[in-house]
């Protein structure tokens, strides 16, 4: 019996030094220890061992599994290792592979062409400032030089909170709360929301964005607002843009002026987009009105300055040749999707 066990064992060890695999390990157990295994046959032929050798025998049944199962043991954590190793080499990680991107949506028209405008503003020293939008009277037109009767200030034209507060139907009282703090020079741009009693259509709503820009130093000119606004055209639609102050009226500024630029489809010559005409226009200016730096806190005497409104949804419907204004509001993400 002694001699069987041993050729068990050889035999099981033999086999387990051939085992290439834990699969091929597998096997081997089930060979030797499984329920119908070598072993398990042994401990059935026990029936046929005299009484008193019984415990003897199956001691060293037991000595034998406990070796083969500390073989199997051993050469499967050999192997485990052996393996883990070779995935170590072979799978490299690259940590430095981008993740995948979630779909997180992207900007606005309006978005894309305000932050273009303050690129080219923030270029030559300005800074971005905001304020409310719902607004004092006295910001918004009072000191604006906008009296007590001017039509602008009527019911049709403007939304009223009550007799001394409003919606604010331009940025430009973003300025007169800037140049209150008395810290000159200025130079500023103001974008955000206005709101005007207007009927939706495809150039009007009641809620669109201006940006308007302001300088106030001394000895600033009107030369010094036509070379700023002409910088100004040529980045923002093109280094061949031609510019055409028209004279016009604005309360807050004198002289006054409707700048046009060279249209940009056909550089001038004419065409669908700017209806014939070559040119399109694309925003006002002027020289501050003196009453409203007198207002404001800043004495005229000794500084100068001039400023400039520009509709942001203009500009977007423009640089994107969108031909109706409900698109940038209805934000339909099918229209979105496109810039
Ligand atoms: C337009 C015209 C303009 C201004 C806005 C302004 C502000 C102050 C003083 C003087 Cl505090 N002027 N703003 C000046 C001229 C024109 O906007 O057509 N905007 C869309």
């Amino acid at each position: 019996m002694k001699q069987k066990l041993q050729t068990i064992k050889d035999e099981a060890v033999k086999q387990i030094q051939e085992a290439a695999s834990p699969e091929k390990l597998g096997d081997v157990r089930i060979r030797f220890l499984g329920k119908k295994g070598e072993l398990t046959a042994v401990l059935k032929g026990m029936k046929d061992v005299a009484a008193e050798e019984r415990p003897k025998v199956g001691q060293l049944v037991n000595e034998t599994r406990e070796a083969i199962e500390a073989l199997l043991e051993g050469a499967k954590n050999k192997m485990d290792a052996v393996i883990r190793a070779e995935k170590l080499k072979t799978e490299v990680i690259d940590v430095t592979l981008p993740a995948e991107r979630n779909p997180i949506g992207h900007r606005h028209p309006n978005t894309i062409a305000l932050e273009e405008v303050e690129r080219i503003f923030i270029g030559m020293g300005y800074e971005v400032v905001e304020g409310p939008e719902v607004e004092y009277d006295l910001y918004n037109f009072e000191e604006l030089n906008i009296p007590a009767d001017h039509p602008a200030k009527d019911e049709q034209d403007t939304f009223y909170i009550n007799k001394d507060i409003v919606l604010r139907t331009q940025t430009s009282p973003v300025q007169p709360r800037v140049m209150e703090q008395g810290k000159l020079p200025i130079r500023m741009i103001a974008p955000g929301r206005v709101f005007r009693s207007d009927e939706v259509d495809a150039t009007h709503s009641p809620s669109f964005h201006q940006i308007e820009g302001m300088v106030i130093d001394k000895n600033i000119s009107f030369a010094d607002l036509k070379g700023t606004l002409e910088i100004f055209a040529k980045e923002l639609f093109g280094e061949d843009t031609k510019t055409k102050f028209r004279p016009h009226h604005f309360p807050f500024t004198e002289p006054s002026a409707e700048v046009d630029v060279t249209c940009f489809k056909c550089g001038g010559s004419g065409c669908r987009f700017c209806k014939g005409t070559g040119w399109i226009e694309i925003l006002g200016c002027g020289m501050v009105h003196p009453n409203v730096l007198k207002m404001c806190g800043v004495d005229p005497e000794e500084y100068s300055g001039f400023a400039f409104g520009v509709g942001l949804e203009r500009i977007a419907l423009l640089k994107y040749e969108i031909d109706d204004m409900r698109l940038l509001f209805e934000n339909d993400i099918r229209f979105l999707k496109q810039f």
